[in-house]
């Protein structure tokens, strides 16, 4: 492996299975009942709205039962000891990345213990159920509290920061996703075209694992404190 400065890490629901928390295309593809494509989106919202906040309340209240796994931990140690650029980007809503200590990260799909005002667009953070208590506690709007969660169809957050750091790394590593979202799903092509090395850690091969340089399948709990200490002995 040439020298490795800066390195981004693309996290999915994969890394969080084995903390308890349900992936969207598992077996039978439902969620919670749902898929996933039917239930997050800007039209189920404004079809359904109640539906939408207690799918999304059920999964907030669902934190409270599960913790971080050695997978969040290791990549926790491996952001306070990488001496070059690093940046954990989610797809994931949990907080199991900042609760085993994470700080170089971002959620580009949200974070379920945010709530988002329609009127006017301030962000809160928000522990408890969002039904009946939707009403904007900044603006005073109505129910215009939705889970400040992108939806399919709408644009994940800080792309910016993560084209920049995708142009600049060395090193892309994919952990626990299934690519079958985008522009998730294309940032190792991204990577790749600027010149990174590509690895994928996995418990199946994915939709992209041929753009890999490199794919390893198993548990996120085995794989990722493995590679980790790989990458500090090297
Ligand atoms: C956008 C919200 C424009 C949070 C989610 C046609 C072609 C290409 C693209 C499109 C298209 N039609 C529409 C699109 C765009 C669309 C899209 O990609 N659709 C798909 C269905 C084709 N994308 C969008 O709309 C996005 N927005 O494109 O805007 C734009 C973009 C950029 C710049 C300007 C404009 C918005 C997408 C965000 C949607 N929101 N969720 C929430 O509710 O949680 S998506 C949802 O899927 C989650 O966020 C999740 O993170 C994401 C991906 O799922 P995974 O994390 O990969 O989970 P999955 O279950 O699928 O897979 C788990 C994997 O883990 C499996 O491989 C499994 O084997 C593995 N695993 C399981 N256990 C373990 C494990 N691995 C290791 N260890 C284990 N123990």
């Amino acid at each position: 492996m040439s020298a490795i400065q800066n390195i981004v890490i693309l996290t999915g629901a994969g890394i969080s299975a084995e903390s308890g928390l349900a992936t969207f295309r598992g077996p039978g593809g439902l969620w919670e009942g749902h898929r996933v494509e039917d239930i997050c989106t800007p039209e189920a919202l404004a079809r359904d709205r109640p539906l939408v906040l207690e799918f999304y309340d059920a999964r907030r209240a669902a934190l409270t039962t599960v913790e971080p796994n050695p997978a969040h931990h290791a990549l926790a140690r491996l952001d306070a000891e990488w001496p070059g650029e690093l940046l954990i980007v989610t797809q994931n809503v949990d907080d199991l990345h900042e609760r085993a200590g994470a700080k170089r990260m971002l959620h580009m799909h949200g974070e379920l213990q945010s709530a988002l005002c329609e009127a006017c667009e301030v962000r809160l953070p928000w522990a408890g159920p969002m039904i009946g208590h939707a009403d904007c506690p900044s603006c005073g709007a109505k129910g215009a509290l939705r889970p400040d969660i992108v939806f399919f169809g709408e644009i994940p957050y800080q792309m910016d920061v993560i084209d920049r750091a995708l142009a600049r790394a060395d090193l892309f590593v994919s952990i626990g996703t299934s690519g079958a979202v985008y522009p998730a799903a294309g940032f190792v092509q991204t990577a790749r075209h600027y010149g990174a090395q590509t690895l994928e850690l996995n418990l199946e091969p994915s939709a992209g694992s041929f753009h890999f340089d490199e794919s390893r399948i198993g548990p996120a709990s085995r794989l990722v404190p493995e590679w980790v200490a790989e990458l500090n002995g090297s």
